[in-house]
Formats: C-alpha cells, structure tokens, sequence
C-alpha cells in the first residue's frame, strides 16, 4: 500500500479487522464525479465533464468491484467513449502490474508499470492501497474515481446525452429499493464471501459461510417465480452487483474462499440467471475465467503452493 506516496511493500490481502476477526474493507480516496456539464456530483469536485475520449477505465477482470464497472460500459454503450486497460491478474510485491499475463494489458496511456504509479501521480501524497477500478481523467491526469459504486451510478447517467443505449440501471421509481438489496447484497454476498475467505478465527467464518448461504437461499426463492432479473423485467444496478459474485462463485469462492455447502451450478435459478445475464450481448467478454482463478489463487495467504485448480473449466 502507499503511505503519503512512498509505496510499502508489506501487502496484505487483509485490510484490516475488528477484534473478532472480522475482515474490513478500506474505504476509496478519490471520489469526484463525471456529469454531463461538469458541474460536481454528490462528492469531490466537479471539472469532469462528459466527454468522448477523455476517460479512461483501469480494471482487473479478477476483481468484482472493477467487473461491475465494465459492465455498465458494454451495458450503457460506452464502449467507443471509454477505453479500458486491464492489469495482470496476479497481485505483487508492488500492487497490481500491467502487462505479462495472456489478456493483459500494458499501460499505453501512461506507460506505468504498477497501479500505484497512476495513484502517486494523480496525488504524490497518497495513502493507501492502490485498488481497481480506476476511472481516470486523460485531461487533467488524475483520478476521477475508485469507487465502483459510484463510478457504476456514473456511467448509468452521465453519457446518455452523448449515447443513448441500454437499460436505466437505476431508475427513480425503484431507488430505494435498489439501495436497500444492494446493500443487502454487498453485505452478505459481494463482501461476505471475502469475510468467509480471510477470516482469522472460526466464529468469524462461521458467522460468514451462514449468511452468504442465507442470502443465496433467500435469492434462489425470489428469483424461482420466472422473473427474469431481481426486480422483474428491469435489470438495474442490482443485477450487476449480484452478478459479479455469482459469476466467481464456482470458480473461487467455493473452494478458496471455502463458501462450500453447495455450488451454484446445484442452485436452479441463480444458475438460470447467470447464464441468462452472461448471454446479454458483451457480457461474457467481461468474464475472464483463466483471471478469475489465475488471480485468486494466487493470493499467498490462502494458497501458499499457488496452484491454481483445473476446474471448473466453463461456468
Ligand atoms: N471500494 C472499492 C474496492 C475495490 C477493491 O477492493 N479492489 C481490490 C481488487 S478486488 C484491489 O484492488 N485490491 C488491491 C489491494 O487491496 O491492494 C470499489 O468497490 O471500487
């Protein structure tokens, strides 16, 4: 992580975590906004206006925080205003790396070799750790955002003035309950399974393991009623944040993270609807399986050998 700029390189995937175990995950640092005129957003500062070209996207197809962040670009039609790089997919010493890995890339933008090269140039006093997703502003050379969820409700509203394509994942009727199951879904689901994974005692875990299970049943029920998204026809913002969680679940979760009473393939509808979001034209280009597994187990502290397991080979 970096500490007022100088990056240290005692990297722990456990961020931190409260006297009984439990892991915390770190809150992000940059937190302006893209509108369409410029003007601020609901955090930071404004000065980042909606522009074809200007921004650009730093993901990991192992993370699901990034992944939710290039689906609504395929969703949203922002494929020709946003570029992406996609970073190698097993962490270092030094944070994420660019290039050497089979779909990953180098940093052509800004020709770093490590993520927390783009953290100390958009501020040379940074604290913390330098994570994925980064939006990041090709005109002022800094980061606009770190935080998926605010760079998902972004890329929702921001273009339609310039690209006027896909679903409104977050439309006003359904805010409050869109707000209320995604945190729901953060809690027991999209953090829950890194809880199980890098908890330090066994209540910690336990704890975990039964609410990642409780909220998968409870899901399985609603979504066994032939509904085709969470709320109906719809797909909304929540959809994105459950499907990041679904799609590693076999591969990573089940085994590393030993989230292990069921898979999800033994799960009917959850499983129906994954397969039914990765047919939605450019999804399944989000979802790199050989990353998925390549990057979470290669995290030292959960598989000392780092073998990485042969199956699942499809999802
Ligand atoms: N709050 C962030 C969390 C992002 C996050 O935790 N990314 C992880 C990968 S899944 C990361 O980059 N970790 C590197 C590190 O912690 O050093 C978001 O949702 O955007």
């Amino acid at each position: 992580m970096l500490v007022n700029g100088i990056w240290q390189e005692n990297w722990q995937p456990v961020q931190a975590q409260d006297e009984q175990g439990r892991f915390i995950r770190q809150t992000s640092t940059f937190r302006h906004w893209i509108t369409p005129d410029g003007a601020p957003g609901p955090t930071g500062s404004g000065g980042f206006k909606a522009e074809a070209g200007r921004y650009h996207l730093y993901v990991a197809y192992i993370c699901p925080w990034a992944s939710r962040t290039l689906m609504a670009r395929r969703l949203k039609g922002l494929q020709e205003l946003i570029g992406v790089t996609v970073v190698n997919p097993r962490l270092t010493d030094q944070g994420w790396r660019f290039g050497g890995f089979p779909g990953a890339d180098e940093d052509s933008l800004n020709g770093a070799r490590y993520m927390h090269e783009l953290y100390t140039r958009a501020d040379p006093e940074v604290s913390g750790r330098a994570t994925v997703p980064v939006l990041w502003d090709r005109h002022t050379g800094t980061i606009v955002n770190n935080e998926s969820a605010d760079i998902l409700r972004m890329l929702n509203s921001a273009f339609s003035h310039l690209v006027d394509q896909g679903p409104d994942l977050y439309p006003a009727a359904l805010a409050s309950e869109i707000d209320a199951l995604n945190q729901a879904i953060y809690t027991d689901l999209n953090n829950g399974v890194y809880q199980a994974g890098f908890a330090s005692s066994q209540q910690a875990y336990d704890e975990a393991y039964a609410k990642v299970f409780a909220k998968l049943d409870e899901l399985e029920a609603r979504l066994a009623d032939g509904r085709s998204y969470l709320f109906g026809e719809a797909l909304t913002e929540s959809d994105i944040r459950l499907f990041v969680t679904l799609v590693r679940f076999d591969a990573a979760y089940h085994g590393l993270f030993k989230c292990n009473r069921n898979t999800l393939a033994a799960m009917p509808a959850l499983h129906a609807y994954l397969h039914r979001l990765l047919a939605l034209e450019g999804i399944a280009e989000t979802v790199n399986l050989d990353h998925i597994k390549a990057g979470y187990y290669s995290i030292k502290a959960l598989n000392p050998t780092g073998i990485v397991p042969a199956g699942p080979q499809a999802l």
